[in-house]
């Protein structure tokens, strides 16, 4: 198909760059090119002999340099990336001419070209002689001299990427030849490229994708080839570089917010001289995901609560080392998560679960319990509802029975407090008067109410054991013993009459 190409395409090439000063037969004055149009070249001399340099491969060009001439061929910083490139020679002396080239680079200088990236070194015999160049099908990228056809594979290139060139006509005709460019990058080539910067080159690093949450990320650009003096702008169109600490600097630090989010793009020129290259990176900011544990903040004491961070992140780290979406924790402490989306962004949060006041109640009342009596057992104020272990739910009970009695109490805040009261029953006192229950008439006997009692009342108001009396009458005195039990016997006693000379004595 190549064979039948220069009369297909319309666009044929021309060296239309400048000659800076040197022979274009060496590398240090190769011609730019950067469109197509007629060629009028002859390459008839090798000049200096840029193999000499031993940072020059010759590659496949086992004579090296014959008639020789470089070229220098740059792409626009606008093509898209991964681009085309591709070639064809026609020799126009036609069948038996015979031109050779390698190519060099990306970004490489005169003087260490290294090894070519692409070499065809086919004599006038290959199978697609005289034609020449990159692409028609070819997928080596270095060809020797027989039994070849004279194509090598195209090159994919980049944008701001430059090539050396060394086209050599092998039998040294003088009749030229054309050439014509091809693939997606040749609309792309620079026609302000300068050979002097071709191994000038900035990368702007990798592509970054981060979350809002890492605050700052220092940017990793770097340079080759420029050196002192160069002068770096790093510029956005959509106003990240507004958060660089320095714009003026080959590395600045980006600083985030954690509201950013987005897709921006960075671009960095670094110019030194007539030298200007640039590099753009893409920036992709996630926001923060949002955190916010939910549960109570206040609960009573030694309970429990539930603490949840919320459903769909895809990690959770909780200061309790659980890794769970929500977490049961005792109240009175306070507990933080971290949490992780699907897009490895990381947020925090933390709660602090106080404590309402702890309440001591206790059961009001006695602990003895007298026989065949009742007591009251009471709360204590302050709360709003009651359980006690009898069953009853009021402030207070009665009881007439020996037992533990406990109350659960429940406070405005919904927290319970127990406490248990053991009440034992005491038996009844069981006192007896004693004393001469008959005396004579003017006489007096004295009643006892025995020796032991915490209180004694008798009739008539008596506090003490024994009660001198001297009325017949009906005596009864009530005995407290040390439980608060009473017993009360009731004795009477008789007058007997005058007894002149002689005592009466105990009924
Ligand atoms: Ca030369
Ligand atoms: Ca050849
Ligand atoms: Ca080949």
């Amino acid at each position: 198909m190549w064979r039948k190409i220069p009369s297909l395409l319309s666009l044929l090439f021309c060296w239309c760059g400048t000659v800076v000063g040197q022979s274009p037969s060496d590398c240090t004055g190769a011609i730019v090119i950067c469109s197509d149009g007629p060629v009028a070249f002859n390459p008839t001399s090798i000049d200096f002999d840029d193999y000499s340099n031993t940072d020059n491969d010759p590659g496949c060009l086992l004579t090296f340099e014959n008639q020789s001439v470089w070229y220098y061929f740059e792409f626009r910083e606008d093509m898209p990336p991964n681009s085309i490139i591709e070639f064809l020679i026609n020799p126009n002396g036609g069948f038996g001419e015979d031109y050779d080239f390698a190519i060099y680079g990306p970004n490489v200088a005169c003087d260490s070209l290294g090894e070519p990236v692409r070499c065809s070194f086919a004599n006038f015999l290959c199978t697609e002689c005289p034609f020449t160049g990159l692409g028609n099908g070819a997928t080596d990228t270095s060809e020797g001299a027989e039994g070849e056809d004279g194509f090598v594979a195209p090159m994919m290139v980049q944008p701001g990427q430059g090539f050396f060139m060394i086209l050599d006509n092998w039998y040294g005709s003088s009749t030229g030849f054309e050439l014509t460019w091809g693939g997606s990058a040749a609309p792309f080539l620079n026609c302000l490229a300068d050979p002097a910067c071709s191994n000038f080159s900035v990368t702007g690093g990798s592509d970054i994708q981060l979350c809002a949450i890492d605050t700052s990320l220092t940017l990793s650009a770097s340079t080759t080839g420029f050196g002192p003096g160069t002068v770096y702008s790093w510029t956005s169109v959509n106003g990240l570089d507004a958060l660089l600490d320095d714009t003026q600097v080959l590395s600045p630090t980006l600083q985030l917010s954690d509201s950013l989010s987005g897709n921006y793009m960075l671009r960095i020129t670094a110019q030194r001289n007539n030298c200007i290259e640039t590099d753009t990176i893409a920036v992709a900011i996630t926001a923060a995901p949002a955190i916010a544990i939910s549960g109570d903040t206040i609960a009573c004491s030694n309970s429990t609560v539930t603490l949840d961070a919320g459903a769909g992140f895809a990690d959770y780290q909780w200061s309790n080392d659980s890794t769970s979406q929500s977490i049961n924790v005792l109240a009175g402490l306070s507990y933080s998560v971290t949490i992780t989306d699907a897009n490895g962004c990381r947020n925090s949060d933390s709660l602090l679960v106080s404590t309402y006041a702890v309440a001591d109640p206790v059961i009001q009342g006695s602990a003895q319990l007298c026989d065949n009596s009742s007591s009251t057992l009471s709360a204590p104020p302050g709360f709003v509802a009651w359980s006690w272990s009898t069953g009853m739910n009021d402030s207070t009970i009665v009881i007439s029975s020996a037992a533990d009695y406990s109350i659960t109490v429940t406070d405005a805040n919904g927290c319970q407090y127990a406490d248990t009261l053991a009440v034992a029953v005491a038996p009844l006192p069981q006192p007896a008067i004693s004393g001469i229950l008959t005396f004579c008439e003017n006489g007096q006997t004295t009643l006892d109410a025995g020796p032991g009692f915490a209180g004694y009342s008798w009739t008539g108001g008596s506090a003490l054991s024994q009660l001198q009396v001297d009325m017949p009458g009906l005596y009864a005195v009530t005995v407290t013993d040390a439980n608060g039990c009473q017993g009360a016997p009731i004795r009477s006693t008789w007058l007997l009459g005058p007894c002149p000379r002689r005592k009466s004595t105990a009924l």
